[in-house]
């Protein structure tokens, strides 16, 4: 490694994500109502190996022995996500005060270790109670989601400084309302258009509303990004990986920016119309002062005719025969260096945070040890690629790795494992692995205070 994180600059945040459902746990202690994953988890055959989040890493408990570990490992930025049912358990009206409490706990032990939190608003738990009424593809979402917001920035703003307001809406739109394979298992174009119109008006919305109420907060949204090439250079195999790449890197970005959707490369977005009201361009449009990259991989694209809609197929990559992760995503560094790239030539980008960036691998635990080097070595490869786009002049302001504790992972379950912490899911018992210890030295210098006596 022939870097350190001193090229990055002092200003320069390193940090941890996380999101609630794949952490918290308790999902029905305290008032809590449930969300679109605490139902869709119970169903059989749903995520691999049947699993569920009801406890996941029953962070809810164990919060302050976490910070306190956050706080060991030099951490000096923790982004999580709110549980909108834990504060709102029918998703709009009565405020449920013991899930405020514990998201101040939360706020206020980050800050005592001198940890800066970042908020992510929305990381895919709607309150099922929406659910019911049609969830994203009702329109009226937006206005339970400015109730949410507005309810988030007014218990949590004052000492709160960075918000983001969605996470990846491309995939919960995508494998929630398209696929049918995420929370909360709906099906089919119709579904997937009106959630994701919808989802990208609430990201725009939700900036406004935080901006109206405090201006001292730095607001963000985050994507998903993978680099995108065809598999050659055939017109077919070119033509299908420009619509991949609008479906999968555009769609959500652009209309943020005032560029509409990216219907010109993707024709099928052009009956987007169905669920547009007039007006409703200028109002996907909001200035975020960053935008939040999330990459992991990258993608190659062939034509497939008998495809709907995109006639475009990914071909993954063991099929490749290419280095790669417990996900079966291919091993590429560079995608994220073409990532910044590319979206720092966006005339409305100001600034780009890395908010998530990291691998699952089959860790082995031996004698209380995980030497997970290759997790090691893919980190310190793609904080590479972030320094030299930063060194190319692009605003990157900041690097998250995904994630602090092994969790639960969507509809993969507890299997994949991402942290730099080892959790063993049957005792709820930590260990940091040798990532964990690498990254602690790699962000030592940050200004850290020392542990104070007293924890709440
Ligand atoms: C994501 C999610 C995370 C995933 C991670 C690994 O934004 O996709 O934020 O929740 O766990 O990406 O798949």
């Amino acid at each position: 490694m022939e870097f350190t994180k001193e090229d990055f600059g002092e200003d320069f945040k390193w940090g941890v994500s996380t999101a609630a459902y794949q952490i918290e746990g308790a999902h029905n202690s305290h008032g809590k109502g449930l969300s679109i994953w605490d139902v869709f988890s119970q169903k059989r055959r749903a995520i691999a190996n049947n699993h569920n989040g009801n406890t996941a890493c029953d962070f809810y408990n164990r919060y302050s022995e976490d910070i306190l570990l956050l706080h060991k490992l030099n951490i000096p930025n923790y982004r999580f996500s709110i549980s909108w049912s834990r504060i709102l358990p029918h998703g709009t009206g009565a405020i449920n005060s013991k899930g405020v409490d514990f998201y101040n706990h939360v706020i206020d032990l980050c800050l005592e270790l001198n940890i800066e939190p970042w908020i992510t608003l929305y990381h895919w738990d709607l309150p099922h109670e929406l659910e019911q009424k049609g969830g994203w593809t009702n329109r009226e979402v937006i206005h339970w989601f400015s109730y949410f917001v507005d309810c988030c920035i007014r218990q949590f703003g004052d000492r709160v400084k960075h918000w983001m307001i969605l996470n990846e809406p491309m995939v919960f739109t995508g494998a929630g309302y398209f696929l049918g394979v995420h929370a909360p298992g709906k099906k089919g174009l119709s579904n997937f258009l009106a959630a994701a119109h919808h989802a990208a008006l609430c990201q725009a919305e939700g900036g406004r509303i935080i901006r109206s109420v405090r201006n001292d907060c730095k607001i963000g949204t985050t994507f998903s990004y993978s680099h995108i090439e065809p598999k050659n250079n055939t017109d077919k195999n070119v033509a299908a990986a420009i619509k991949v790449d609008a479906l999968l890197n555009r769609m959500f970005i652009e209309p943020l920016l005032g560029m509409g959707y990216p219907d010109k490369e993707l024709a099928i977005l052009k009956r987007m119309e169905r669920f547009m009201q007039p007006g409703d361009e200028g109002k996907l449009a909001f200035d975020m002062d960053f935008v939040g990259l999330q990459n992991y991989t990258r993608e190659i694209v062939g034509y497939a005719p008998f495809m709907p809609f995109v006639k475009a197929k990914i071909i993954k990559a063991d099929k490749r025969k290419v280095e790669r992760t417990l996900m079966n995503w291919e091993i590429y560094p560079p995608s994220i260096y073409h990532a910044l790239k590319r979206w720092n030539e966006y005339p409305g980008v100001k600034e780009i945070v890395v908010t998530e960036n990291g691998a699952a691998f089959s860790d082995e635990l031996v004698n209380e040890n995980v030497q997970d080097v290759d997790r090691v070595n893919f980190l310190q490869d793609h904080i590479e690629q972030v320094l030299k786009a930063k060194k190319e002049g692009v605003e990157v302001s900041g690097y998250f790795v995904w994630t602090f504790l092994d969790n639960f992972e969507w509809a993969e379950g507890f299997h994949p494992r991402f942290g730099l912490v080892h959790v063993d899911f049957e005792t709820q018992k930590r260990i940091v692995k040798a990532s964990g210890n690498w990254y602690r030295e790699f962000i030592k210098q940050s200004l850290l205070k020392e542990i104070p006596d007293a924890l709440p």
